[in-house]
């Protein structure tokens, strides 16, 4: 929305939609209360419509707002890196404009850019390549003192158990993990002091250990494990055997905590089983305790895994406590100023306020369990994210209510020490059940406070149809003022989970690859071995029935208009883009051979097939490059065996 909307037909809409939405948003209320069974315990405890209703501040923000404008040419203020769920890659947008800049596939396949198929990629994907789906919930980057450091960002499979790094000077995969013993992994976050570190990352489901046939119907001996892994080398370094299971993790900002959410302690194996207790917990892991115990030694391992994983079940060990929160928490949030870890409750309607300057006094046993409780505040119906904005107050999403609820922590704390104190500031709607939030920079210490990206669920009727799938709505919130401010929509395909928000000077992305980049180093091992030169030689290098191809690429021409293999030979393509011209990517697709790749300027993209059938197979650049683009072709002579 902009200035330049048409100032009558906004006014109209801004007296309309109130009673509309409400409609709207009662209805998939009422749906969403009875899909989830046990809501309707909660339903009861508050009411909703109880508190200050925005709509008049929605109307008025509906009728334009001019600060979300990004004019054409403009840049925006801020990056985000949202995640993609069961699409599996990144996207990378620009905010408040929403405007997408990129994607960077992760655990999907591409097929624009080759990922899964280029040799490049396949390196990075290992024993992983056999999966080609995958679903990517939490991204979160690197830190150095508890501020973004724009080296990395790291994900989540939750579908085939995995973690990945992107680097960021690049915006392309370069590591990924399978985390063995574990079973799904949801929860990721890293560590933010005094430098990342440590990526942490929650076994969801619980399983035997090791998951090898054993007690399949016992589920008295499923369990599930917490994983540290090394975020430079990317070595899975330890894990934690606990009760329950992982939902949700965060960290502190000392550097020594990690925290996860529990919503089944019940450890059950059917949905009544899992919302048995009206207490589940946060699980507290003490980082420092779990590397001496495997320095010394003090773990056991699983199965073909030899990776070490010390005992944190109980409440007798030094590595974990178990503290119990209202039933069935979700997300876990760290304010900015490092004082707070904010469990929400889900089906609960509250958020737990946890005071991290109190977990050493917990890990010394000087206090009880929920000692560390410093409030907890009800917000209304289904409580699953909550985010920050640097002065103070947060921001928790309402998925029943479809709502976000902002609310004063310090006064939250008041109330719960007794003195009669409202810490509701004001609840807006949201279109519709929103999942995660994140407000500029509110994962680290440096919250600005400026924009708040909520990610609805549902779209439900906000934009013209498109069949039984329809998208989601990412939705803008301007925060800068005393009232959020909806200012924008955003559909969004399949299923952002979560997101980031940092500053542009927080990165910075290489405009060129550079030549000696490691992430074709397999290609430059080849031209050793075949005493070529990846920047000047075009040769075809016979190895018996394996063929490697060396070209070159200079707009409009790659250096061979054509290349002879035999039928039944091992191909393989190296294709070096010598352009030094900023935005000049090409390709390199085969007609009828399924290969297409990308080469962006001073890249070496590698792909490997076998020549199955003779004929010509013309190859062409894919990527458009130049006004003679489409004259950028050759052919690949496979002779008849
Ligand atoms: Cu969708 Cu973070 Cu996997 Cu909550 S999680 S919504
Ligand atoms: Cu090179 Cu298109
Ligand atoms: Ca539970």
């Amino acid at each position: 929305m902009s200035e330049h909307k048409d100032d009558g037909r906004m006014a109209e809409t801004a007296t309309i939609e109130p009673s509309v939405n409400e409609g709207r948003r009662r209805f998939l209320a009422g749906s969403a209360a009875l899909g989830a069974a046990g809501m309707a315990g909660v339903a009861g405890v508050t009411g909703t419509g109880t508190l200050v209703r925005s709509q008049s501040a929605q109307a008025a923000s509906e009728s334009g707002d001019a600060s979300i404008h990004v004019a054409p040419g403009q840049l925006d203020s801020y990056y985000g890196f949202w995640s993609s769920g069961q699409t599996g890659e990144v996207r990378v947008f620009g905010v408040p404009s929403m405007r997408e800049l990129t994607r960077i596939p992760v655990f999907n396949r591409c097929s624009a850019t080759g990922w899964g198929q280029t040799n490049e990629s396949l390196a990075v994907l290992g024993e992983n390549a056999k999966w080609q789906n995958g679903d990517l919930h939490h991204i979160h980057m690197s830190y150095t003192d508890g501020k973004y450091d724009g080296r990395y960002l790291y994900m989540n499979d939750k579908a085939n158990t995995r973690v990945a790094r992107v680097r960021l000077d690049i915006m392309r995969c370069d590591k990924m993990v399978h985390i063995p013993n574990a079973h799904g992994i949801h929860g990721l976050r890293v560590q933010k002091a005094p430098k990342t570190g440590y990526v942490f990352a929650n076994g969801e489901m619980i399983v035997p250990l090791p998951n090898d046939g054993r007690d399949l119907d016992d589920p008295s001996q499923y369990w599930s494990v917490f994983t540290g892994i090394d975020g430079e080398s990317m070595e899975i370094k330890w894990q934690v055997w606990v009760d329950g299971n992982l939902d949700n993790t965060n960290c502190d900002y000392s550097g020594r905590f990690a925290i996860s959410t529990c919503y089944n302690a019940e450890r059950g194996v059917v949905l009544a089983e899992k919302m048995r207790l009206e207490r589940d917990w946060v699980v507290v892991f003490d980082i420092p305790a779990i590397e001496r115990a495997v320095e010394n030694g003090d773990y056991v391992t699983f199965g073909d895994s030899d990776i070490p994983v010390v005992d944190g079940r109980g409440e007798d060990n030094p590595f974990t406590r178990y503290i119990p929160v209202p039933k069935n928490p979700h997300g876990i949030n760290a304010s900015p100023d490092g004082n707070y870890l904010i469990a929400n409750g889900k089906l609960s309607p509250t958020c737990t306020v946890i005071d991290a300057r109190k977990l050493p006094d917990l890990f010394d046993d000087k206090i009880e369990l929920r000692d560390v409780v410093a409030a907890e505040p009800e917000l209304g119906l289904g409580p699953l994210h909550t985010t920050f904005d640097g002065r103070g107050n947060a921001y928790t999403t309402l998925f029943i209510d479809s709502q976000v609820v902002k609310w004063n922590v310090a006064e939250a704390i008041r109330h719960y020490a007794g003195d009669d104190v409202s810490y509701i500031r004001q609840k807006l709607d949201v279109h519709y059940q929103p999942g995660h939030l994140n407000a500029s920079l509110a994962e680290t210490a440096e919250a600005d406070g400026r924009w708040l990206v909520v990610l609805s669920k549902f779209s439900k009727d906000r934009f013209l149809p498109s069949g039984p799938l329809h998208p989601e709505n990412d939705q803008l919130v301007d925060i800068s003022g005393d009232e959020m401010k909806l200012v924008h929509d955003g559909p969004t395909f399949a299923e952002p989970h979560d997101c980031i928000l940092c500053r542009p000077d927080q990165v910075s992305p290489a405009k060129i690859y550079d030549r000696d980049d490691p992430y074709w180093s397999q290609a430059r091992q080849w031209a050793e071995e075949d005493d070529i030169t990846l920047e000047t030689d075009s040769k075809v290098v016979r190895h018996g029935n394996r063929v490697r191809v060396y070209l070159t690429a200079v707009a409009p021409q790659y250096s061979m208009s054509e290349f002879r293999v035999r039928q039944g030979d091992e191909v393989t393509v190296i294709v070096t883009n010598l352009d030094k011209i900023e935005d000049l990517s090409h390709g390199f697709s085969i007609i009828n051979y399924g290969i297409n790749m990308e080469v962006n300027p001073q890249q070496t993209s590698s792909v490997t097939f076998t020549a199955d059938r003779a004929g010509v197979y013309w190859y062409y650049c894919s990527w458009f490059c130049h006004a003679l683009h489409m004259e950028m072709a050759g052919r690949m002579l496979v002779d008849p065996a």
